[in-house]
């Protein structure tokens, strides 16, 4: 299955209602907030009074991403936002354990999120406990970075170091998603993608690429072909 989970960090600001109306009309699956306290990475995103108003025009998943030291401080105030998914990072400052309570005891999902350089070993008394886990396929803070290849064979570790386990969380991906490391990820058992400026916010427009990344087109092999031939 392939989820999409608009970035509108990635949408224009200015425009922010016509893309989001534009992606509902297109079939988006959800929305993405990345909040950022400017201190766990060197910027900003959005705000919280923007998922509040956003949540009057759609009943889609919203999810917010906390790139922040210390998650425990928005998780009500995104509750009441209408937020239904919250992820926060293992390189946080506080207790993963008391956080994925936190969310829970609100009635919310949750999931955990880990960068490309941190070591596996630090998310694992965690992992049974969330609903998802988030690779950062990028490093947190900006949209339109490179594809962190080094996570393909982290994502393929963490298959065989979860294997047999009662509980596997949904497993997503977070930066530089497009046609060929949607489909890279997914090989490798990943159901959730951020849909940024690579993939998602370009020129092609919200139909043809969500088109492209879900697969809903049959002739998808056929533009494949194309898209190779024109390369060469
Ligand atoms: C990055 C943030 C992401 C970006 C998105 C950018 O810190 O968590 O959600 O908004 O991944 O997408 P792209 O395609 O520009 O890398
Ligand atoms: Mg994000």
């Amino acid at each position: 299955m392939v989820v999409i989970t608009a970035s509108l960090m990635c949408a224009s600001q200015l425009h922010l209602y016509r893309d989001v109306h534009s992606l509902l009309k297109s079939g988006i699956d959800m929305f993405h907030f990345d909040i950022m306290d400017g201190d766990f990475v060197e910027n900003i995103a959005l705000n919280i009074d923007l998922i509040k108003e956003l949540r009057t025009v759609t009943h889609k998943k919203f999810d917010a991403h906390l790139m922040v030291r210390k998650p425990s401080k928005y998780i009500l105030k995104l509750k009441e936002a209408g937020v239904n998914i919250i992820y926060f990072h293992i390189e946080s400052s506080e207790d993963p354990h008391y956080i994925i309570d936190f969310i829970k005891r609100e009635g919310l999902e949750v999931g955990l999120v880990i960068n490309p350089d941190t070591p596996l070993e630090k998310v694992l008394p965690y992992i049974e406990r969330v609903d998802y886990f988030m690779f950062m396929t990028v490093r947190p803070g900006f949209a339109g970075q490179k594809f962190e290849q080094s996570v393909l064979h982290k994502i393929e570790q963490f298959q065989q170091l979860t294997a047999g386990k009662e509980h596997i969380p949904k497993l997503a991906a977070d930066g530089a998603i497009n046609a060929k490391t949607l489909r890279l990820l997914s090989e490798r058992g990943v159901e959730v993608f951020v849909g940024g400026s690579a993939g998602l916010f370009n020129k092609e427009g919200f139909n043809n690429n969500l088109d492209i990344l879900k697969q809903r087109d049959e002739l998808l092999p056929l533009k494949n072909k194309i898209e190779e031939e024109i390369k060469r």
